[in-house]
């Protein structure tokens, strides 16, 4: 009798644990297919630098600037070396003075219009040339050195470089990744960013590839 009882309950129970089994089943399979990480969108335009649709030989979305102003170093649309893709943004080392190289980087201008309030983080693949022959000592001990900018606009005052610039990295002839964020307050308008060679003792070429602009979500 009393095991008929608990074979009675237990049917009266089996559609529930049937429904409970089934909604665990949705679950794990809801998990699966959903993605870890939210989708993010690049805001860099030609962000691997392949695009050169006006064919004026030089990437799309992107111009060179002038940083320092004994520049010797240019910005050239590279076809040899790439992290991904085709191309890549090459900054020479430009000639010698005294010891000091030139400095010169790619801006990408008004990348976002509405940047007030916003933190974007910029993150980019970037290698150097190994060191040559010629002033092959000086070179050789100096590291090559790379900086990113972010940098806003004021409504009444033209740029705003608060926090624009980056640490300064010390790259070596292997593909790395880099990363810089900054935090952008209300009166600041559109957002512009420059991969940027330092002026610096020795060191050699440059290349950036892969540039990823993100906003970053409180
Ligand atoms: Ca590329």
């Amino acid at each position: 009798m009393l095991r008929n009882r608990a074979m009675i309950r237990n049917r009266a129970m089996l559609p529930w644990l049937l429904g409970v089994w089934a909604m665990a089943l949705w679950l794990v399979a809801a998990a699966a297919s959903a993605p870890e990480v939210a989708a993010v969108r690049n805001l860099c335009r030609n962000p691997g630098f392949e695009l050169d649709k006006n064919q004026d030989g030089m990437p799309d979305d992107w111009e060179s600037v002038e940083l320092h102003a004994h520049r010797t170093s240019q910005c050239k649309h590279d076809r040899q070396i790439s992290y991904a893709g085709d191309c890549s943004a090459m900054i020479t080392q430009g000639s010698l003075y005294a010891t000091i190289t030139g400095t010169a980087g790619w801006i990408q201008r008004r990348m976002v219009e509405r940047g007030g309030g916003k933190t974007l983080r910029v993150s980019v693949y970037v290698r150097a040339g190994e060191p040559e022959e010629v002033n092959r000592y000086v070179k050789t001990i100096f590291p090559t050195r790379v900086r990113l900018y972010l940098f806003g606009e004021d409504r009444k005052t033209g740029s705003d470089y608060s926090g624009a610039a980056s640490p300064v990295f010390e790259i070596g002839p292997e593909w790395q990744k880099i990363s810089h964020t900054n935090t952008f307050p209300r009166n600041i308008t559109a957002l512009s960013l420059i991969l940027a060679r330092e002026a610096q003792i020795g060191g050699g070429h440059v290349w950036f590839d892969n540039v990823e602009v993100v906003e970053m979500k409180k």
